[in-house]
């Protein structure tokens, strides 16, 4: 695979490359987290409105629901309640991207309980016939606006529709190239994300997992279906902190292990012995664990969440203090792949591990090309209080 990483590169993030001898294919980027080592243990303070940390809302008792909206509320969907909160890094695992933390105000918004599901997403191509990228041979035209100028065309005939699918090692690999564990396979899509192979369309049994094989532009697209949206990052954040302040993880101070089951990770040794202490290799059923304070499922692990924002290292620094609804940077930057546009998504995935990239925390953040399907990746709606008011009598027939 073209684009090898010379980094140690979290496990995530895609984009296609042409290598010398004019194959194209996508590959994955990489980013450096030495850097996360300078930059530790800077606790974020109560943002005010908020309960003390190590309590959720409910378990605070101070959620003031005279305030939330009235019913009927959009079907699969929790309130988030309007608030102020300290946005960024916490803890040791924190990256430089999640530095300068600062206060951010959010106004309440509704969100999908859940990961989006595939039983979910097939009603929507069922609607619509949609066609989800992966599912189209890539084009010149859009691939080489990812590259540096100058890139060659690729031979006629080798671009392939597709998406990048996980596979697991022999045994124990350097962590230094993420293509030793990912391959770009020719048929993989949200019907077939683990292979042409794998099937969730014809039958039901997966209808409760949560589609992958999703690209940002495929998730907007469904959204604008039904009357939804992305989340920005900073909503996502606020979402999966669930009314903690200063913790690490979105259920407290402890770390997940063995004994502390929180989400669908991988515990073992990555990426070729997985202990299944969770229960799972791959993606998980939608609420298999238990729900953050806002009553939020898997905002930790299973499959990575598409943001509405671009992505830059540098956007907390560029945002200022008590913004309300931050909407991210007007454009992208990757240092790492500077030619390349890349959105945000959030919350880790069913391949995080401790000895990795340790992406299992409401501050971490990632960078994928908006073009790129995976079969970690997929996407959770939200929705404002007033397109509800204007879209419920439509949502409630789908
Ligand atoms: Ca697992």
């Amino acid at each position: 695979m073209a684009g090898g990483c010379h980094q140690t590169a979290t496990n995530t993030a895609s984009t296609f490359s042409i290598d010398t001898s004019g194959k194209a294919s996508r590959s994955l980027t990489c980013i450096n987290p030495a850097s996360r080592s300078a930059l530790m243990a800077q606790k974020s303070n109560n943002g005010g409105s908020q309960p003390v940390a190590g309590q959720s809302p409910a378990q605070a008792g101070v959620l003031d629901t005279a305030h939330w909206p009235a019913k009927p509320w959009p079907p699969h969907m929790v309130w988030i309640p309007a608030g102020h909160f300290i946005m960024g890094g916490v803890g040791s695992e924190a990256r430089k991207d999640e530095y300068p933390v600062h206060p951010v105000k959010i106004t309440g918004f509704w969100m999908d309980k859940t990961e989006l599901t595939i039983g979910a997403f097939k009603r929507f191509v069922r609607a619509t016939g949609f066609i989800t990228e992966a599912e189209k041979t890539p084009q010149w035209s859009q691939l080489k606006q990812q590259l540096p100028p100058g890139t060659p065309e690729p031979e006629p005939g080798t671009l392939l529709a597709g998406g990048l699918v996980f596979t697991k090692t022999d045994g124990a690999v350097p962590l230094d190239n993420i293509a030793r564990w990912w391959q770009y396979v020719p048929g993989a899509n949200w019907r077939h994300p683990n292979g042409p192979a794998s099937d969730v369309w014809s039958t039901s049994q997966f209808d409760n997992h949560p589609v992958t094989q999703v690209c940002w532009y495929d998730a907007v697209a469904y959204c604008k279906w039904a009357h939804k949206r992305l989340p920005s990052e900073a909503e996502w954040e606020y979402a999966c902190r669930g009314g903690l302040s200063a913790k690490e993880f979105a259920w407290g101070d402890d770390a997940p292990s063995a004994t502390n089951i929180k989400a669908n990770l991988w515990e073992g040794d990555f990426p070729y012995k997985n202990l299944l202490h969770d229960g799972y290799e791959l993606s998980a059923p939608v609420m298999s664990y238990s729900p953050n304070g806002y009553g939020l499922y898997d905002m930790i692990g299973n499959v990575w969440e598409w943001c509405s924002d671009w992505y830059r290292p540098d956007t907390y620094s560029q945002v200022l203090p008590n913004a309300t609804d931050p909407a991210g940077p007007s454009k992208a930057y990757d240092p790492d792949e500077p030619y390349a546009q890349k959105k945000v998504i959030r919350g880790g995935s069913f391949l995080c591990n401790i000895h990795y990239c340790a992406s299992y925390r409401p501050s971490a953040r990632m960078k994928t090309d908006p073009y790129s399907g995976e079969n970690h990746t997929g996407f959770r709606p939200v929705m404002s209080e007033e397109e509800w008011r204007k879209s419920n009598h439509l949502l409630a027939s789908k």
